[in-house]
């Protein structure tokens, strides 16, 4: 637990470190005359398509709003700190600061459910959840959604614990590749370009474990998504000064938002919404086209799925306390929850 504490701390002092070159020329100067000025802290995903195509398709212009979106991997201390608005990240990483009283809070959902799963080799010796123990296991961090409550199934249904190796994504599929990590928790649009690796004879290399599809035992049943069911994923979060004072240009921010939502639903593999996709995240065209169709955009927030992150956080020892309906925004109560 403490541990856990410390390496939080480590983690938000080093992209305290990173943070100040990234935005030091964006900071806005009081009463400077660019009130539609909206600076998103993001980092690449197509899980942020939602974003990408708001912006490329003149979303966010037509509603009067001059959108900049900035890319870093200190998002949420960016937007903690003032320096910019608005940041699309996971929850688990956006209670932390709420629930220790500091200035963000959640605005909308993104998407849901969260498409993380176990990507492990298709002839791996795992047949059911206890034989991952103790194996090593690729994962973003260790405040990732998935991670945690994949790690919260295992241990408290399972009694069993698996040995997390911090690796973004494209470092954890070469890991896999190189047979250094026994799996990965993998998220869209990864699953889709591990599953097409294959092998020199074209059979697939990969598989997908405990997703609520598939049947590791082969006992004809198939296995329970150990992330839960339709767990939530991103969630749009802003400085809370600026929701404050800004708040029509915050609701315009997210209708666009939502009519964005509505563009990639319609047809989530065109080929425009595939090129944006791709103009923002390196990864092929064809796992973008396969994965695309997974993300389930909408503003709505799953209040209950959040605060039940915070549960779990709590029961990490990473937070005291559940912030319950003060994680999400009161000006948006009617709105997005
Ligand atoms: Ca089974």
């Amino acid at each position: 637990m403490k541990s856990m504490k410390t390496k939080f701390l480590i983690a938000t002092l080093l992209c305290g470190a990173v943070l100040t070159p990234v935005f030091a020329g964006a900071i806005k100067e009081p009463g400077a005359a660019q009130p539609k000025r909206i600076l998103v802290a993001d980092a690449n995903s197509t899980h942020h398509l939602n974003l990408y195509v708001a912006y490329e398709k003149g979303l966010f212009s037509k509603r009067g709003l001059d959108v900049v979106i900035e890319q870093t991997s200190s998002g949420v201390a960016a937007v903690v700190g003032g320096e910019a608005d608005i940041v699309f990240n996971c929850p688990t990483g956006v209670i932390t600061p709420i629930a220790r009283g500091q200035n963000i809070t959640i605005i909308s959902q993104v998407k849901i459910p969260c498409t993380s799963v176990l990507v492990v080799p298709v002839n791996a010796p795992i047949r059911n959840p206890q034989d991952v123990k103790g194996l090593q296991i690729a994962g973003l961090s260790t405040t990732c959604c998935a991670v945690i409550a994949i790690r919260d199934a295992l241990r408290n249904q399972y009694n069993t614990e698996f040995e997390l190796v911090t690796l973004a994504p494209g470092a954890a599929l070469a890991a896999l590749e190189a047979g250094s990590v026994r799996g990965a928790i993998l998220e869209e649009p990864f699953v889709a370009e591990a599953l097409l690796i294959t092998d020199a004879q074209g059979r697939a290399k990969y598989k997908t474990i405990f997703d609520g599809t598939s049947d590791a035992n082969g006992d004809g049943r198939v296995d329970a998504n150990l992330a839960g069911v339709n767990p939530p994923c991103r969630t749009v979060n802003a400085n809370t000064n600026f929701v404050a004072t800004r708040l029509d240009d915050v609701k315009a921010f997210i209708e666009a938002i939502d009519e964005a939502n509505k563009i990639i639903l319609a047809g989530p593999s065109a080929p425009d919404i595939v090129a944006i996709a791709r103009k923002y995240v390196t990864v092929s065209e064809q796992a973008i086209i396969n994965s695309n169709p997974k993300l389930g955009f909408q503003i709505k927030l799953d209040t209950a799925g959040l605060k039940g992150y915070a549960d779990a956080l709590v029961n990490q020892g990473t937070i005291d306390k559940n912030p319950g309906d003060a994680l999400f925004a009161p000006q948006l109560k009617g709105i997005t929850w």
